[in-house]
């Protein structure tokens, strides 16, 4: 059987292979592939509202160009003091047309430099999307709680990583190894369902 794991950033690919099954109950293997298997694919849009509309977005468009079963993602960082940003716009927060990162994580900075320490909670949510041939989506939610840093901390990970100091490890998200994001992220609490499901495809 095969998976599309609808998504270009190599980050996610790299973790969700870790969380992901490698056969069905019924012992098939399962065999993933993702958007670089597809180069000539143009990007899917990510015109929702919600994280939950663009991972269904995502899987969807996956599923409609190779009518291979399809998986996505759609994350996004909650800043309680931003009420709420960056959020669904997590990508191109600093940029309208491109998602950077140092950039990203910058303006971050800049925006919660009035706010101390305990005026920096934040929350990391997934939205994970699998499209089934007939049409069904099923969804599915993981979510994980911290505060944004002063400063960066660790060389690990992507994106906001470096600042997202996760409360029940004591650590930033780019301090732990692939091994201990991939225990607690929000990406592994929504895929680790998933994959509860996709074993009895
Ligand atoms: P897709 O191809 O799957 O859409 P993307 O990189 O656009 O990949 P998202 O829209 O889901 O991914 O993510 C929005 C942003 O949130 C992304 O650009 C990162 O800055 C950040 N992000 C996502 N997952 C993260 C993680 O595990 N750790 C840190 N930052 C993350």
């Amino acid at each position: 059987m095969k998976i599309l794991l609808a998504t270009h950033n190599k980050h996610k690919i790299a973790e969700l292979l870790k969380i992901l099954p490698q056969t069905n109950n019924k012992g098939e293997e399962i065999i993933y592939l993702s958007f670089a298997d597809f180069p000539l694919l143009p990007e899917p849009e990510e015109a929702g509202s919600t994280l939950k509309e663009n991972a269904a977005l995502k899987a969807a468009y996956g599923l409609r160009k190779t009518g291979i079963i399809s998986l996505a993602d759609d994350t996004g960082l909650t800043v309680d003091a931003l009420n709420g940003a960056p959020g669904v716009h997590s990508a191109r927060y600093a940029y309208p047309d491109r998602a950077d990162y140092p950039a990203n994580n910058e303006k971050l900075l800049k925006e919660l430099s009035p706010f101390k320490k305990e005026q920096r909670s934040a929350s990391f949510t997934t939205s994970a999307a699998l499209a089934l041939p007939g049409g069904e989506i099923i969804f599915k939610e993981g979510k994980v709680k911290g505060f944004i840093t002063q400063e960066y901390k660790g060389e690990n990970g992507f994106g906001y990583d470096p600042l997202f100091f996760v409360t029940e490890a004591g650590k930033t998200m780019a301090e732990m190894t692939a091994e201990e994001k991939n225990k607690i992220s929000h990406r592994f609490r929504a895929f680790k369902q998933m994959a509860e499901i996709i074993k009895t495809l």
